[in-house]
């Protein structure tokens, strides 16, 4: 397997913030004792965490106004890849990668998928790509993809989305997600239910296409592009789609996908609750879809989403294994550090909601203790998890601290020679 940072300077971090580690370790370690929890059992459980990349998240996003191109961004498929297995190098929590096509389209799938698993990685979920024109298409997706009214169009972007499915075969992926930004600027502009008709027709042709052992997750989003009217807009509209596709069409909560204020954890235990959850795309945002890193700016959230998911687990079992991912937009900071805090901090959530005594909180909550069954909730989210995940990193061969450790590196100065900004990059945060 190749590694790209030397391992010897990994171990060389490592070992000039061992004695620390362990001492922080151990503290905590005698805290989690006195509550009746043991540490290693949680080190154990963080060990086993895994989100995927998205390969778009590698290159320095954009906004409507615009990008400022970061120094040594990946210039195709493959140096997105080795930008995905530094972060896995050192965080030990990202061993697979989300394409999206065609972005990632490669002209040989065998080469990117044995480059890939050089790297120590595997593919996850592939992406569609239908809001957007590419060069050459044939129809325009400004009036909508899956839901538009030219027929030509929506065979379009459904052979797009077939093409997509037997590209992520090729890749080792099982899952297709699917995020249309089909809708209406203005009232009028279309058929409300017409629209999502033509929506569930088209998806029934992918759906069609799925190989057995495949999920494909339907992705919605409050707005943007579309102003008025999104087709797939909430997670009532995912579900009602989920459920008419069948048993293999489940849904897709992206953190930053809904109205402010939406109480996302509780759309976690419904969706979880009546078996049709089917992934995440982690973000944090403070408006809208803002792309924000994950638990940026707000950490609680997303441990309540995890304490949802514990519960989930709990009752569900083995079955019960909804698909993690990323998906932000790095503006302004170097988009493998952003990619390795995040991981770390969807790690730490997970973590966190693992420390909740599920019997202790039943019985509270049964006892209508409200404050106690609160606090319970707040005790687990306020213990400092760091040692633990620090630990379950070098044990894994990662780094203590990967930020630090990949600025030692130098890996940015070493792309930033090799890889000249090209001109005219895209807005997509894809170059
Ligand atoms: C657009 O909102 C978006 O950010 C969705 O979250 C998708 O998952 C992503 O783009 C990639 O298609
Ligand atoms: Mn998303
Ligand atoms: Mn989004």
């Amino acid at each position: 397997m190749t590694t790209l940072i030397d391992a010897a300077l990994v171990a060389d971090h490592n070992d000039k913030l061992a004695a620390q580690l362990q001492a922080d370790y151990d503290a905590l370690g005698g805290m989690l004792a006195r509550r009746g929890q043991d540490i290693e059992v949680l080190t154990a459980l963080a060990q086993r965490f895994a989100v995927a990349v998205p390969s778009w998240g590698v290159g320095t996003g954009g906004t409507r106004f615009a990008r400022f191109p970061g120094r040594g961004e990946p210039r195709n498929v493959f140096e997105k890849i080795h930008d995905c297995a530094v972060i896995n190098q050192l965080t030990r929590a990202t061993p697979t990668v989300s394409p999206h096509f065609p972005w990632d389209k490669p002209t040989d799938a065998n080469e990117l998928r044995q480059k890939a698993d050089d790297l120590g990685l595997a593919f996850d979920a592939v992406n569609s790509n239908t809001f957007q024109d590419q060069q050459g298409q044939e129809h325009t997706y400004k009036y909508g993809s899956l839901t538009a009214g030219s027929a030509a169009t929506r065979a379009q972007a459904v052979a797009h989305n077939i093409d997509c499915i037997e590209l992520g075969r090729a890749l080792g992926s099982k899952a297709l997600t699917v995020w249309v930004g089909d809708g209406a600027n203005f009232p009028g502009q279309s058929n409300l239910r017409g629209a999502l008709e033509r929506y569930l027709d088209s998806m029934r042709a992918i759906y069609a296409a799925l190989p057995d052992d495949w999920n494909v997750f339907i992705e919605h989003k409050l707005f943007e592009p579309a102003f008025y009217a999104t087709t797939i807009a909430d997670w009532g509209t995912s579900f009602a789609c989920a459920t008419a596709l069948g048993p293999k069409a489940k849904c897709l909560v992206d953190l930053g996908h809904h109205a402010p204020n939406t109480n996302i954890e509780m759309i976690v235990a419904r969706l979880a609750q009546f078996g049709k959850l089917g992934g995440f795309h982690f973000n944090d945002s403070k408006y809208g879809d803002d792309d924000l890193d994950s638990g940026s700016i707000n950490p609680f959230q997303l441990f309540l989403v995890f304490n949802e998911l514990a519960d989930a687990a709990q009752r569900d079992g083995a079955g019960f294994n909804p698909a993690y991912m990323l998906d932000q937009s790095h503006n302004v900071t170097d988009p493998i550090e952003s990619l390795m805090n995040s991981a770390v901090e969807v790690q730490r959530a997970y973590v966190q909601a693992a420390l909740v005594d599920r019997a202790r909180l039943a019985e509270l909550q049964e006892a209508n203790d409200v404050l106690l069954s609160a606090q319970a909730l707040k005790t687990a989210f306020r213990t400092d998890v760091s040692p633990i995940l620090a630990m379950a990193r070098v044990r894994a061969g990662g780094a203590a601290d990967p930020v630090a450790c990949y600025r030692t590196s130098g890996y940015r100065d070493k792309v930033a020679a090799s890889r000249p900004a090209k001109a005219g990059a895209s807005s997509s945060g894809i170059v």
